[in-house]
């Protein structure tokens, strides 16, 4: 008994090496075709309307380059991610791929993954890893930006106020690259304005009842407040009906900045409820397929990949909306 456990550790051992030295993921009998790859897919949720275009963009496009995607939805927890990338590396797929819920926690799922060899892509959110060894690429945005793009709009809005300028800021999952990203960004640029004030910050949880429930009790410890600022349109949107039932109107009482631009919070903006939105594309499938065919080249992929984006006032809104694609 103890000499089989001998060979299979030395095995797990050897298996583990192989893991550590396969470069970029190729394996020793070189590149597979296409069509007999595999991809396991560890998606964060349904929680927002961009989590919903960013799904069904992975998955058309993956149906589209017919390489077979095995796709999971953790319901916003990571314990349900961790068991998906688990089951993941028992089903030896060729390369995982998922958008980590929050930042901190991967080490060790992600070690048991290279010790397997399979290579691993973060997709729209980062880990706090300091081995970056762990995963191949993290594609995504910079949220720091887009953070930055909110407050430099507040900025301008209200560079002529004599007073305070109450701010709610609602904030996106707790512990998400995204929540954490954009909340610094949106404080580095406000803070060129000391007449700009965030009174109240709290998590919705990048879902619309979380931005409606939060935004319903913030309105009443502060109904002096002049600007929201939601990580997302979701939250966004949420609000807007907790703010329009407190009697007021949305986009005048109190201006609105969300992060996202899908199609629900382009449409508020159309109508003048959300002022200004700062784009957050969620359309990667294409560029994942590029970066799995890379990888299973033994192509060299860059660390990391940040997708364009823009941003819109109600007016460009207006305009875009036709030929939005999400
Ligand atoms: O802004 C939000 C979603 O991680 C960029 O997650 C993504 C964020 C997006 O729930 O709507």
């Amino acid at each position: 008994m103890k000499k089989i456990l001998g060979m299979a550790a030395a095995g797990a051992l050897l298996f583990a090496l192989a893991g550590c030295t396969a470069s970029g993921g190729a394996s020793a009998d070189g590149p597979k075709d296409t069509k007999d790859l595999v991809v396991g897919f560890a998606q964060v949720g349904a929680e927002s309307g961009w989590r919903t275009a960013n799904t069904k963009d992975i998955q058309s496009s993956f149906k589209e380059a017919g390489i077979t995607l095995k796709f999971s939805d953790a319901q916003q927890k990571q314990e349900n991610q961790i068991k998906a990338i688990r089951s993941y590396i028992q089903q030896k797929v060729d390369v995982i791929a998922f958008s980590p819920v929050v930042e901190s926690g991967w080490d060790t799922v992600l070690k048991e993954a290279k010790n397997a060899g399979i290579p691993v892509v973060l997709t729209d959110r980062a880990v706090d890893s300091k081995d970056t060894s762990l995963y191949e690429t993290f594609l995504g945005s910079d949220f720091v930006t887009e953070g930055k793009k909110a407050g430099e709009w507040a900025l301008n809005e209200f560079k002529d106020a004599s007073g305070t300028v109450p701010i709610i800021q609602l904030e996106g999952t707790t512990g998400s690259a995204p929540a954490i990203d954009r909340t610094k960004g949106f404080a580095d640029a406000i803070a060129a304005n000391p007449n700009l004030k965030i009174v109240a910050s709290q998590t919705g949880d990048f879902t619309r009842s979380g931005g409606k429930q939060v935004m319903e009790a913030l309105l009443k410890a502060h109904p002096d407040v002049k600007l929201l600022w939601a990580q997302n349109d979701d939250m966004g949107l949420g609000a807007i009906e907790a703010i329009e039932a407190a009697g007021k109107v949305p986009g005048k009482d109190i201006k609105i900045i969300t992060a996202d631009a899908t199609h629900d919070g382009m449409q508020a903006a159309a109508d003048g409820k959300i002022n200004f939105i700062v784009e957050c594309n969620p359309l990667m499938g294409k560029q994942l397929i590029e970066i799995v065919k890379k990888i299973n080249k033994g192509e060299d992929v860059p660390k990391r990949i940040v997708t364009d984006e823009t941003t819109f006032t109600s007016a460009q809104a207006k305009e875009a909306l036709p030929s939005r694609k999400y």
